[in-house]
This record gives structure tokens, sequence and C-alpha cells, in this order.
């Protein structure tokens, strides 16, 4: 059985959320306290923080390393390409996430301007201009691990994105998805 030590706020969380989602699994749900953690969750990580991922007596935490998991304990549907080259690329770009996309929106929900995160999306948008998805031809893990701030910083930050019309688009499209079209009302909560 899996469960998700969860909290629906959290970016990170979504993640894992969607990709469970995109694959069809079962799951169970622990919420966890952001404003008050429950001491038991630093048995499970010992950083306190969620997502963790449990399966059984394997424990987890960390929202990329959880989405590589289910993507090869679950293989179907597949989440990264086929092709090494491709997967290599799209495996990069969320690595490089913070530097991308993450630092630029907490600095702005900080209240440290708009700047930095402004000129991220504008790499963005090239990015979706050149390829529909930031995994590449097809929609994955990549776009899964951007996905979640983008909704947040449209719904919390007034983000217009209208002035990145690709990464609209980008968007547009990934909202179709069941999986991700439940993320809507988690994100604008925040
Ligand atoms: N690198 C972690 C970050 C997870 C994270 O920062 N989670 C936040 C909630 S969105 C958290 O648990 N914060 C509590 C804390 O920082 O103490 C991941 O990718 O899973």
């Amino acid at each position: 059985m899996l469960t998700l030590y969860d909290a629906d706020r959290c970016p990170y969380c979504a993640r894992v959320r969607i990709v469970l989602a995109e694959k069809g699994l079962e799951y169970q749900t622990v919420i966890v306290d952001l404003d008050e953690r429950p001491a038991w969750i630093y048995a499970k990580n010992p950083l306190g923080k969620v997502p963790v991922l449990e399966e059984d007596d394997f424990v987890v935490p960390e929202s990329a390393v959880i989405m590589e998991y289910l993507e090869e304990r679950y293989p179907e549907p597949p989440l990264w390409p086929a092709d090494p080259a491709e997967r290599a690329l799209g495996r990069l770009r969320l690595e490089r996430f913070d530097d991308r996309l993450g630092h630029a929106y907490y600095a702005a929900r900080r209240g440290d301007g708009r700047e930095e995160l402004d000129a991220r999306l504008a790499e963005l948008e090239l990015v979706v201009e050149a390829q529909p998805y930031l995994t590449g031809r097809e929609y994955g893990l990549a776009d899964i691990g951007y996905l979640p701030w983008i909704l947040r910083a449209r719904a919390n930050l007034g983000v217009d994105l209208e002035s990145f019309p690709a990464v609209e688009a980008w968007l547009a499209r990934l909202i179709e998805r069941p999986g991700v079209a439940g993320e809507l009302e988690p994100a604008a909560a925040r």
C-alpha cells in the first residue's frame, strides 16, 4: 500500500500527487500540519519535510526522488521519454529547477520583487516555444516538476501569463489532464 505524507499547499507534494494520479495509483494520504509538525515526521524524514512516500516498509522523502521511484516502480504510463538524450535533458531541467524557477518564485513570494520571476518565465517561454513540453516532445516529469509553482505564481502572486503566451498555452495543455486539473484548487488556497 502506498501512503503519501502530504500537505495541500505544498508544491513539492503536488508534484507527487500528479505523478500518482497520472499513473492511476491508489494511495492513502496522511495530512501533515506544516505549522505544527508532528514529531513522528522526523522519523520518516530527518529534515521534517513533506512529501514523504511510504510503500510497505520502504520510506522515501524528496519529491524528485519520489517521482523517479514511482516512474521506475510503476513504469506505465511512462513519464520520461524513451530516447536517452531527451530523457537526460528532461532530468537536467528538473535538476536545475531551483535556478530556473524555484528561487525566483520564493523571492517574489517574500516580496523581494518580481523581476527575477519574470526573467525566469521569459526563459521558460523560449523553451516551450521551441518544444511542446518541458520534458521534450512529450509531457512528463519535467513538466510536473515545474507546474505547481506556475499554478501558484498565477493564483497567488498575480502573475499574468498573457505576457508569456507559450507558457500559457503549455499550462492550458497540462490543465486538460485530469491528474493536473485536481491541483487548481490546492494551488489557489495558498
Ligand atoms: N526538497 C524537498 C522540499 C520539500 C519542502 O520544502 N517541503 C515543505 C512544504 S512545501 C516543508 O515540508 N516545509 C517544512 C520545513 O521546511 O520545515 C522536496 O523536493 O521534497
